[in-house]
């Protein structure tokens, strides 16, 4: 008999084949991967249902019970979302997902005027009782289980909920769903807050305490990772943020004397799932493992308050503008990924993510996606199929170590409100993210379509778009009518109570649920707590230095350089930008990776503050006497708010002042936008060091096409 082989053997033949070439490969969180994983990497994961749930939280997951999909959605009107809730349920989702939009997160009605481009756009617009009851008319509450993610005015959305339920005839003990009401990870990446730190915390101790008092089945938080991921975070930091956060509710809700087993056993998570495929399954059972841990740590009892329940969604940054049928492929991938992870619910992307809403082609075939999974691939009988997987193991193990080591510093920082007080995972995100923009554009992270393999000429797809105007016009007659059939003095009353309540004592969610049964619409709850805690605002502070390492002997750098360089000369000062975003969005990534790249090629940089009116974003132009904007637009305001900047700028007479605009805009609107003045328009995909070289041309200055020498375009 032959002996076995040894690991010795193995590296030797595998030597011999690739001729000594090292093969290890090192993630963006610093691992160095091996081409190869055996007995002696992986640790005994012990069995799903038990502690410390690494396999899954229940004995028999999705043999027992499938994974729920639940889509997220919203946009226009409550009766256009609500039909299609409707549509989509009967095609095979089994759980809703609203999606609201900015002027409702915003904590502002319909009506108000820092939000006309923001109305109905980027999800559902609700003002009203009537709104939310019209939103989920014909769909029962006591047995649809709903998620709304609402985390700045989740005090009204949330008693909007409870009042409609019980108008509907079912009482809130009945309600299941989930309210997202994760405000600290607002303040490091979403940034739909309202109110400054301290008394956001305290709504959500209020409702938790509320919700584990009379709503024995709704989740009273889903503590998100998903939107670091989206930011560009690693998976160690998606996880140490995510699950300190967690830690920190859990010591802020005990600090009110709920004891934690009383309430535990309602928070949920929620986790982004990128491409970084045996990556992202390792970090749910990492997730899971951790939690137990800080929960056992914490002094819970019950297993059910030990146990990581989530939902997950597929990466939309991974989703390209460029060849968008790939994402198809994208989003079956990252499906995989979470439901071999052990998700409890999730939601797939549609493939035109990267441009628009998702119209109801599109939404079918995310939906299809995961009634595929389910249905025709067998990945539904066998709980935690990779468990003992050498890799899988090895990599569960590696993402506990070191999120372990990142908590350990977030709780030497004094928890993660004070870390997030001081910036620090903020910008260890964006440090992330402008790594991972310099590796796609040079390159050396591959996506298809966009820096590699790229189409000549695009194919149209139509996209969903929303009149903005009609849907305001129509917000506008609903507020009216509320405001005239309802008791204003008895509105009155509770909204003065509200007020008091916010000032100390009484919890903030029931005085809610009496202002909202008496018809005070969002803007008048939100109002009547922000006469006690004020608006918090936020100056963006990009991270510096990250591009001009990664570039030091890049060619097209130095080209871009000294292009900087040529202008400042002829202008006697730096070309100097500002990078604005107007309206209620506040997805500030890419606006973060202009910032920090244009700094680092020698651009002076003026950072405008989240959420300005187009007249704000003018002045402050004006102000700061730029040479050009980049209007930075994620959430379907640009058609609004982007030409009415550049008539003020007009206007004012600074014509001269260049107009770009970047983010998610679909190519049909481009023609508008540059009838409107637009002079550069850069969607998900462009290269950060050609929007410089872009810039320059603008600027005046003669700058060679990508990969020529001047001399030779010349
Ligand atoms: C499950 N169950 C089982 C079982 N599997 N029972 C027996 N055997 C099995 N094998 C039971 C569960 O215990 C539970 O009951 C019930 O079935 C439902 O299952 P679940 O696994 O809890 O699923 P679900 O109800 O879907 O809840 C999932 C969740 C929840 C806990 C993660 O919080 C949730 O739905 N979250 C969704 C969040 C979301 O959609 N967010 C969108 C964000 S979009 P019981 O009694 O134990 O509850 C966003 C984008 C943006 O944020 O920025 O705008
Ligand atoms: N409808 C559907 N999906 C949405 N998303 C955001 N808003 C909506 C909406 N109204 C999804 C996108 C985005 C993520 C934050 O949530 O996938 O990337």
């Amino acid at each position: 008999m032959t002996e076995k082989p040894t690991k010795t053997d193995w590296q030797t033949l595998a030597d011999k084949e690739v001729k000594g070439a090292d093969l290890t490969w090192n993630t963006p969180e610093g691992f160095p991967i091996k081409p190869l994983y055996t007995a002696e990497d992986a640790l005994d994961p012990g069995l799903p249902g038990f502690a410390p749930f690494t396999r899954g939280v229940k004995a028999t997951m999705y043999a027992g019970r499938p994974w729920t999909i639940r889509q997220y959605a919203g946009f226009s009107t409550a009766e256009e979302s609500n039909a299609f809730y409707r549509r989509n349920l009967a095609a095979g989702q089994k759980g809703l997902s609203v999606a609201f939009d900015l002027a409702t997160h915003r904590g502002y009605d319909s009506d108000h005027p820092r939000v006309v481009g923001d109305v109905g756009k980027a999800g559902v617009a609700i003002d009203t009782v009537e709104d939310m009851q019209i939103l989920f008319d014909q769909i029962p509450l006591d047995t649809m289980s709903v998620s709304m993610t609402m985390n700045g005015a989740v005090i009204p959305i949330l008693a909007f909920y409870i009042v409609a339920g019980e108008e509907q005839g079912v009482g809130s003990e009945k309600l299941s769903g989930t309210i997202q009401n994760d405000i600290l990870k607002e303040f490091m990446v979403r940034n739909t807050y309202i109110y400054p730190p301290a008394p956001s915390m305290r709504i959500v101790s209020d409702i938790i305490t509320y919700t584990s008092a009379h709503m024995p089945q709704f989740n009273s938080i889903s503590i998100s990772g998903y939107h670091m991921h989206e930011a560009g975070a690693t998976a160690v930091q998606e996880l140490a943020f995510t699950i300190a956060d967690g830690k920190e509710y859990v010591k802020s809700a005990m600090a009110t004397g709920l004891n934690i087993d009383a309430f535990a056993g309602r928070l949920s998570f929620f986790f982004g799932i990128g491409m970084n495929f045996f990556m992202e399954i390792a970090k749910l059972r990492a997730a899971r493992t951790l939690w137990y841990k800080v929960m056992d740590d914490l002094g819970a009892k019950s297993e059910r308050s030990k146990m990581l329940r989530t939902h997950c969604q597929t990466s939309g940054v991974s989703l390209q503008e460029q060849d968008p049928y790939n994402n198809v492929i994208r989003t079956t991938v990252e499906a995989m990924a979470a439901t071999l992870g052990g998700t409890q619910s999730l939601h797939t992307n549609a493939l035109d993510e990267a441009i628009a809403l998702p119209t109801d082609f599109s939404a079918r075939i995310a939906r299809n996606t995961q009634l595929v999974l389910q249905e025709e691939t067998g990945i539904t009988n066998v709980v935690d199929p990779l468990g003992g997987s050498y890799y899988i193991e090895a990599l569960t193990a590696k993402l506990v170590e070191e999120a372990e080591a990142l908590m350990a510093e977030v709780d030497a920082a004094g928890g993660m409100t004070k870390a997030v007080a001081s910036g620090m995972p903020k910008q260890r995100i964006e440090e992330a993210a402008a790594a991972k923009q310099t590796r796609v554009d040079r390159g050396e992270d591959v996506i298809i379509g966009v820096n590699k393999y790229r189409l000549g000429t695009e194919d149209h797809m139509d996209t969903l778009d929303i009149d903005n105007h009609a849907v305001r016009e129509g917000q506008i007659t609903r507020l009216e009518k509320n405001r005239a059939g309802r008791h204003e003095a008895a509105c009155k009353a509770a909204l003065k109570a509200l007020t008091e309540g916010a000032k100390g004592g009484g919890n903030l969610l029931a005085l809610a649920v009496d202002a909202a049964r008496e018809r005070a619409t969002l803007g008048e709850i939100s109002t009547a707590m922000e006469a006690v805690f004020g608006r918090y605002d936020t100056v963006p502070t990009p991270v510096k230095g990250v591009y001009k390492t990664a570039y030091e002997f890049d060619q097209r750098w130095a080209q871009v350089l000294d292009g900087v360089n040529a202008v400042e000369r002829r202008l006697g000062r730096k070309p100097k930008i500002m990078v604005a975003k107007m309206g209620q969005d506040g997805h500030d990534r890419g606006a973060n990776v202009i910032a920090s790249a244009f700094t680092d090629m020698g651009f002076e940089v003026v950072s405008g503050p989240l959420f300005q009116t187009p007249e704000e974003a003018a002045a402050m132009a004006l102000e700061k006497d730029v040479d050009a904007i980049g209007a930075s637009s994620l959430a379907a305001g640009h058609k609004t708010l982007i030409p009415e900047l550049v008539r003020l700028l007009k206007d004012a007479g600074r014509a001269d002042i260049k107009v770009v605009a970047g983010g998610v805009i679909p190519p049909q609107d481009y023609e508008f936008l540059r009838e409107a003045g637009v002079q550069g328009i850069y969607g998900p995909g462009s290269n950060v060091v050609e929007c410089g070289a872009d810039m320059l041309r603008l600027l005046g200055h003669n700058m060679p096409p990508a990969g020529e020498t001047l001399e030779a375009a010349e």
